[in-house]
């Protein structure tokens, strides 16, 4: 690993760990939200936002920028809390989520947050608008770039497997989807409420560049953005394995923390144990 690679990810480690104190703190507060599907996903935005995404804070509707599309829209702090990590937001704001003043909804808005650029909480639609937006790009003649995050328990739905079909048939080689595949929907593991199968097979068969990759490790992380951005003949997607509730203890693999705020107690025990 290069020096500078080391130092990029050691920030990113960093990152990560503000980030998951600050997702138990906004759900504790708000006494709601879903943190397993967080901390699932928490390691591989903070990579992302801080190796990879052409944005600025200064500017988020800077027409240049890359763009990130959050479709499991249900795990919005950890898109808050790498929001605020990269200058977008700031931690005053944690407070505000889940209340009707402030720029920090239930659910992801891009009329109200800088950094968000599309609404989202009905599963299935992010990978449909990151095509739009990558065709976009590739009309204007620009080499922007979107990335979209899907949950495995999000691919139940059809439209995912559709746009799917669409980025390969445009070869849209802008378009990265990473999935969150932390095996657990919102009432049971994948494996019960509906099998996916060979996951990769099916992206693959679907005419995609697949990397399949630890999601909690950060070289991995960092070598498959790298790879995808490298990759030119169609789209990319990263399957990252990962554990829902990552980080906390009494949280990891447990689908009871799919919607479920920690008690003043637990946010306790879990920022002792992020320490
Ligand atoms: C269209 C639609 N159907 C159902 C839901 C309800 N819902 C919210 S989260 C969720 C489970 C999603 O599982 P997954 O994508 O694996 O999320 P993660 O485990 O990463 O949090 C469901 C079914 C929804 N938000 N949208």
């Amino acid at each position: 690993m290069s020096q500078s690679m080391e130092q990029a990810l050691q920030e990113a480690k960093a990152v990560a760990k503000n980030m998951r104190k600050n997702i138990l703190v906004m759900t504790n507060r708000a006494k709601g939200g879903h943190p397993g599907g967080c901390l699932s996903a928490t390691d591989i935005l903070a990579v992302l936002y801080k190796c990879y995404m052409r944005v600025d804070p200064k500017n988020p509707r800077w027409p240049g920028r890359d763009y990130f599309f959050l479709s499991k829209g249900h795990a919005v702090p950890a898109h808050y809390a790498v929001l605020i990590e990269t200058g977008f937001l700031s931690k005053d704001e944690l407070k505000d989520f889940r209340e009707i003043e402030g720029r920090l909804p239930a659910y992801p808005s891009c009329e109200i947050t800088p950094g968000i650029d599309m609404s989202s909480g009905s599963l299935g639609q992010g990978l449909s608008v990151a095509n739009g937006t990558a065709l976009a790009a590739k009309l204007n003649g620009t080499d922007q770039r979107a990335y979209v995050m899907l949950g495995d328990g999000e691919l139940h739905e059809g439209q995912v497997w559709e746009a799917m079909m669409t980025a390969a048939h445009f070869k849209l080689n802008n378009v990265c989807a990473i999935v969150d595949y932390n095996k657990l929907q919102l009432d049971g593991s994948l494996d019960e409420v509906k099998t996916l199968g060979d996951l990769r097979a099916k992206w693959d068969s679907f005419g995609w560049h697949t990397i399949e990759i630890d999601g909690h490790d950060y070289e991995q992380i960092y070598n498959a953005f790298a790879e995808a951005i490298a990759f030119k003949d169609g789209p990319t997607a990263i399957i990252a394995h990962t554990i829902k509730g990552k980080g906390v203890s009494f949280m990891e693999d447990e689908v009871g923390w799919h919607a479920a705020a920690p008690s003043d107690e637990q946010l306790q025990i879990a920022l002792k144990e992020l320490s």
